[in-house]
């Protein structure tokens, strides 16, 4: 399957490393388009409207054609948000991940019934959570 990972970005880059390890735990079976998120030394200062037009471009691509779409909310990020209310748009099974000890995630994602939200405690549960996502997907 081609999951799309969204984490944060310009709205800062402190899990990084995190992103990177569920990117790996992805890949081990399907692919992820969004690879460069999990990438620790990202240039994320902005470039000029160019470069940030050919990254929406990209991007909305792939969310339509991508099977499903993970997000790691611990970081808040508008680009995530965007990317989320996108993913419903078209249809796409959203799936967000959040630490519930360093975050409250946003009322207008928790109250929309569209999203299957997995508060977690400890990494081992994003694991768990992810095989168990990765699982039902590939059988529908
Ligand atoms: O608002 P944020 O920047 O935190 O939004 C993060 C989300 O938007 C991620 O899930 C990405 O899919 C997408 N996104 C935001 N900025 C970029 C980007 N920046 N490249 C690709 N996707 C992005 C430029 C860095 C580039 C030079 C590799």
């Amino acid at each position: 399957m081609k999951i799309y990972f969204c984490g944060s970005i310009r709205g800062g880059r402190v899990d990084a490393a995190l992103y990177r390890r569920i990117i790996a735990y992805i890949q081990r079976t399907d692919v992820v388009l969004t690879e460069h998120v999990g990438q620790p030394k990202l240039n994320v200062l902005e470039q000029g409207q160019d470069m940030d037009a050919a990254i929406y471009e990209r991007d909305t691509a792939w969310l339509r054609e991508c099977d499903l779409v993970i997000a790691e909310c611990t970081t808040p990020s508008l680009g995530v948000g965007y990317e989320l209310a996108y993913a419903e748009r078209f249809g796409k099974p959203s799936y967000i991940l959040y630490d519930r000890g360093r975050t409250q995630l946003s009322a207008m994602l928790t109250g929309d019934p569209y999203y299957t939200v997995v508060p977690y405690e400890t990494e081992e549960e994003i694991f768990e959570a992810l095989q168990e996502i990765l699982e039902k997907e590939r059988r529908t």
